[in-house]
């Protein structure tokens, strides 16, 4: 197993963190991964009868349909595929990688200007009294070390290098790690093996406990109360694959996390994540990912920040004014990807944080080290993410993730950008203020998604949630008979819509064309069609603008 991850890591070399690497297949030996998705959740024996003369299929995650098999990297293989009955999509596993900053060899930033110590009650862990985690405190931030009070607080798994367990932050009897797993080696133990301590780092934002040591995390680890689950994904160079993300998020989602952050990406994507992030969310679990260093203007998006339902989180500057990353005090860092896969800003540079002890790379002291990064922006609002759940007891990630967006303070032009998304994560705001409506029927945006779904039979009046940006498409399954009439109808205040309907049989809603469609979005568009064919069909909202509650009203003749 070891071999595996050195193999991978020698085929994956050219480690220049240049701009928006283009799409790279993880490969070892020649051979690659293919990720496959089914419909539904078949079973080993439908998966081989399918896939099994192009070589050994491996369950990645049976729950949403995704297996893989290994086989040399050649692109006819992937066509192949696609063409064995029941296969609805299959791609390579890519490449991803932590996005953390190397920083300069030349001398660190000068430290921020001395924040004024404002008294805040119990923590003396060291760099929380003393001001150095500036990301705590005003005028970056509105989170408190009140906002952390309430007793249960949900698992956080850190999807990562792993994290140090012989670290005081993280050892001893009181220690808040459970159900660590390597999706490498396949073993119940994720020691940070990074060369950078990225793991490590990682979880101290999100969780580091309040011990009187060290660093104190947004919504701090404890044992029995707000556990970490540390989650190997990444080789020790901060490589990562779809396969071993994808393996990851599933150990999290089946032992229990309600927030899984994942500090990394890269380009290029894949239906069968997407799969399995619908999957995570209507599981229960919110994902929180980096957006990526990239730094350009509208760049490549990167994934899976760029998937929908996921909170992508850009980087955050200090105060310190640290050309040319940071030119505005608090602003928008310039490394940070400026895309529409930013939903929030977060603290992200000159960020301290627990490391293993052999990490002196940014060493402020033994064992603590700065870094910076999208990567150290994604877990504060992991942290936040968990402090939303705890105090709004049976939450639904739909609810938080739009809390998180809805309660974010403006950045940059106004509105919604691409730069900044609906701004500065705003911790006070996000915990304390009620939650939006559930929107019951996410995750929804394809056919795959609502495959477990029961029918709707009509007449019946349903609402939810749409949004033009981040949740533009609805589907609802619906029971048809041959030759009635199905009548479509919608009601939004502040959402311009569309409604189609697409035939049983459809598979995705992505290509093709629906039996029926609206002509113009408006507030109340309606829709009638004389099915075909009886079975299961599809209702489909669009959002072609604005964001809102809506309405939906199905009913048929007969
Ligand atoms: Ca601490
Ligand atoms: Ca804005
Ligand atoms: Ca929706």
């Amino acid at each position: 197993m070891r071999a595996l991850a050195a193999a991978l890591a020698v085929a994956l070399l050219p480690a220049a963190a240049t701009a928006a690497d283009p799409p790279r297949v993880a490969t070892a030996d020649g051979l690659g991964t293919l990720l496959v998705s089914f419909p539904g959740a078949p079973d080993a024996g439908e998966v081989h009868a399918a896939i099994g003369r192009f070589g050994e299929p491996r369950a990645v995650a049976p729950e949403a349909g995704i297996w893989s098999v290994r086989a040399p990297a050649d692109a006819g293989l992937r066509d192949r595929v696609l063409r064995a009955p029941g296969v609805r999509s299959a791609e390579w596993s890519l490449v991803r990688r932590v996005d953390e900053r190397a920083r300069q060899a030349q001398a660190p930033a000068a430290p921020a200007a001395p924040l004024p110590l404002t008294p805040v009650g119990p923590p003396t862990d060291e760099y929380y009294a003393n001001g150095r985690q500036w990301s705590l405190f005003p005028p970056a931030t509105t989170w408190g070390v009140d906002l952390t009070g309430t007793p249960a607080r949900p698992r956080i798994a850190i999807l990562d290098s792993g994290i140090d367990s012989t670290h005081p932050e993280w050892s001893g009897p009181a220690s808040p790690l459970v159900a660590p797993y390597s999706a490498w080696t396949r073993r119940q133990s994720a020691e940070d093996w990074g060369r950078t301590g990225h793991g490590t780092h990682v979880a101290g934002i999100a969780a580091a406990p309040i011990n009187g040591i060290g660093v104190v995390g947004v919504a701090p680890g404890a044992r029995g109360v707000a556990e970490v689950m540390p989650v190997q994904i990444s080789d020790r160079d901060g490589y990562s694959t779809d396969e071993t993300m994808i393996r990851g998020i599933r150990w999290a989602v089946r032992n229990g996390a309600k927030v899984v952050n994942i500090s990394a990406g890269g380009v290029g994507s894949s239906p069968a994540f997407q799969r399995v992030v619908d999957w995570a969310f209507s599981s229960g679990a919110l994902t929180v990912v980096s957006v990526g260093n990239d730094g350009q203007d509208y760049g490549a998006v990167n994934y899976p920040a760029g998937y929908r339902g996921v909170l992508g989180v850009a980087a955050q500057c200090s105060g310190a004014v640290t050309a040319p990353d940071c030119p505005t005090p608090y602003g928008l860092a310039r490394f940070s990807n400026r895309n529409p896969s930013v939903d929030v800003v977060a603290p992200g540079a000159d960020i301290i944080s627990s490391v293993p002890p052999w990490v002196r790379q940014g060493m402020v002291s033994p064992g603590y080290a700065v870094k910076e990064g999208t990567s150290m922006a994604a877990p504060f609002v992991a942290g936040v993410a968990a402090l939303v759940f705890a105090a709004n007891p049976g939450a639904t990630p739909s609810q938080v993730l739009r809390q998180i967006k809805n309660t974010a303070t403006d950045m940059g032009p106004r509105g919604r950008d691409a730069s900044t998304g609906h701004g500065l994560v705003n911790p006070r705001a996000a915990v304390t203020l009620p939650l939006p409506v559930d929107d019951p029927h996410e995750a929804n945006s394809d056919i795959a998604a609502v495959r477990r779904v029961a029918a709707i039979v009509p007449p019946a009046t349903l609402s939810a949630f749409i949004d033009v940006d981040d949740d533009p498409v609805d589907v609802y399954p619906v029971t048809v008979r041959a030759g009635q009439v199905l009548r479509m109808s919608a009601r939004s205040s502040s959402a311009r819509l569309r409604i189609s309907y697409w035939p049983p049989g459809t598979r995705t809603i992505t290509s093709g064309r629906p039996a029926a469609t609206t002509r113009r979005a408006s507030g109340a568009p309606s829709l009638a069609v004389t099915a075909s064919r009886s079975g299961r069909g599809y209702v489909v909202v669009r959002a072609a603008a604005g964001r809102g509650a809506y309405r939906l009203i199905l009913r048929r003749s007969r």
